[in-house]
């Protein structure tokens, strides 16, 4: 009983969030790399403020992030030490086509990914790579608009093709986009679009949309294609919604807010767009241009298994229930009276993992990989610089415990986890360093400031019995 033997310990990063160098090794431009911290932030991450280029005004974190393109190999050494199985990590697009619609990559970008998955191995550490979080270059958005454009498949499926070409015996496990439903939150960040006044918004989004999903099955294809070893899956942003009262519109509410994001894993997962969504689309006035050819890829070619990010639960409530959302987080949020939140007020809810997990498992039986989870928080080293996050490991402990539940009270197949951050990184909704996640404290602060060195948290040395006991040392008592 517990967690299986060949489970995948470990922990996940993005490229933009981590890696700077975003001028190094020929790289080109992304929409990740100008988006800034401050109030203009949320505009320019939802496409409604165009800011495709660099001004002096603002502060891009994510230029020199954390600086993992020259730190990798140290950086690797230390997820070895606490024994990770696997490692979760994203390719920057612009790494591998500088422009994205070029008809050779970029040589020293690929080159680059090797020597870190060839790193991995050197540890017995599996990557789990995910294709896009999030990355798409500039100039596919200025001269073909982002996801908006049909013409974006094409381009993806050439970088998905030199990677698992270039990759074949090194990389099996794949993602094809990262938290796919988070287009309709955060467009620009999510497809690379941008919105002129009076535009049909959710037309747009959802025409991105199936374009995103035909470009998912196509990986998929390929992927198996090239090697029958690769293993595919989609990725999505979860955390099933509660209704906020027993009153039937509220609960008819939290069904429709579920279905809005089980949408793109109802296609990516079962290969046809369910009956509810079709019937909102055209209650919506909204209508997908889609080919015969198009259904057909995505009936065929559907994931291997299903991987979530699950942060906090969430709560639906109907006109009827009058309650007021916050738009703090970019998911609008109700406040649960049973829930504790954190300091950025995501509400904290390790049940509603295993509820979320087993609503997963129960509507797609496929295996399902838990690739983000974690608490941001401001630590604060002590005189002796050590990072004391006891919190972080009542959060991450008790999360565990929910994922074990799962596996050994109601059979849900987990493959792995990998919890988000597991070196601190960019925040992704607020650009913010302060928001941590690591297990490995990285000496930068919001403005840029730091010496970029890395120092074990208390986390850190927890973690390693954690994955070392295989899940079953949860405590804190034999640190
Ligand atoms: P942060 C919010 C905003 C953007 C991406 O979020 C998000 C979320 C939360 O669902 O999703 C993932 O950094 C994302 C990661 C991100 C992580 O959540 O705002 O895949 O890139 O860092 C945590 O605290």
């Amino acid at each position: 009983m517990g967690f299986p033997d060949n489970f995948l310990w470990g922990g996940a990063t993005a490229a933009n969030q981590c890696e700077g160098g975003y001028n190094q090794g020929g790289r080109g431009l992304a929409n990740v790399d100008v988006i800034p911290t401050g109030p203009d932030r949320r505009a320019v991450i939802t496409g409604k403020r165009k800011m495709l280029n660099f001004d002096d005004e603002y502060f891009y974190p994510a230029k020199d992030a954390i600086d993992m393109y020259t730190h990798f190999k140290e950086d690797i050494a230390l997820f070895a030490e606490m024994g990770f199985k696997t490692y979760r990590l994203s390719i920057a697009w612009s790494r591998i086509f500088p422009n994205g619609d070029e008809e050779v990559p970029n040589e020293e970008g690929l080159q680059f990914y090797q020597d870190i998955f060839q790193e991995c191995h050197k540890f017995n550490i599996e990557p789990l790579v995910t294709i896009t979080h999030f990355d798409c270059p500039i100039h596919l958005i200025k001269e073909y608009g982002g996801w908006r454009n049909r013409k974006m498949i094409g381009f993806y499926e050439k970088l998905c093709r030199t990677l698992f070409t270039r990759y074949q015996g090194l990389v099996k496990y794949w993602l094809t986009f990262n938290e796919i439903n988070m287009i309709l939150h955060a467009p620009f960040l999510g497809a690379g679009l941008t919105f002129e006044h009076g535009e049909n918004e959710e037309q747009i989004k959802y025409q991105a949309a199936h374009h995103e999903l035909v470009a998912s099955a196509i990986a998929t294809k390929i992927a198996h294609e090239i090697d029958p070893q690769n293993q595919v899956g989609c990725m999505l942003a979860a955390a099933s919604y509660y209704p906020y009262s027993c009153n039937p519109k509220d609960v008819w509410e939290s069904k429709q807010s579920d279905r809005g994001n089980y949408f793109f894993i109802d296609v990516q997962s079962r290969g046809v767009y369910p009956p509810y969504a079709r019937k909102m689309l055209a209650k919506k006035g909204i209508k997908i241009e889609q080919t015969k050819e198009d259904l057909e890829i995505i009936k065929a070619h559907t994931v291997d298994f299903i991987s979530f990010s699950y942060y906090a639960s969430r709560v639906a409530a109907s006109e009827d229930s009058n309650v007021q959302k916050t738009e703090g987080n970019l998911f609008p949020t109700i406040k649960n009276p049973y829930l504790e939140s954190s300091e950025w007020g995501w509400q904290i809810d390790p049940l509603g993992l295993r509820i979320t997990m087993n609503d997963l498992y129960d509507r797609y039986q496929k295996p399902l990989f838990i690739v983000e989870n974690g608490l941001g928080a401001v630590d604060i080293p002590d005189e002796n610089g050590i990072v004391n996050d006891d919190y972080r490991i009542a959060y991450l402990r008790a999360h565990i415990k929910a994922m074990k539940d799962a596996i050994d009270e109601d059979g849900v197949v987990l493959l792995g986890y990998t919890s988000w951050g597991c070196i601190d990184l960019v925040s992704a909704g607020t650009g913010e360093m302060k928001k941590r996640y690591g297990y490995i404290y990285v000496d930068r602060d919001n403005e840029g400031r730091g010496t970029l060195e890395r120092g074990r948290k208390k986390s850190f040395y927890w973690y390693k019995q954690v994955i070392a006991s295989n899940g079953e040392k949860l405590s804190c008592n034999e640190l």
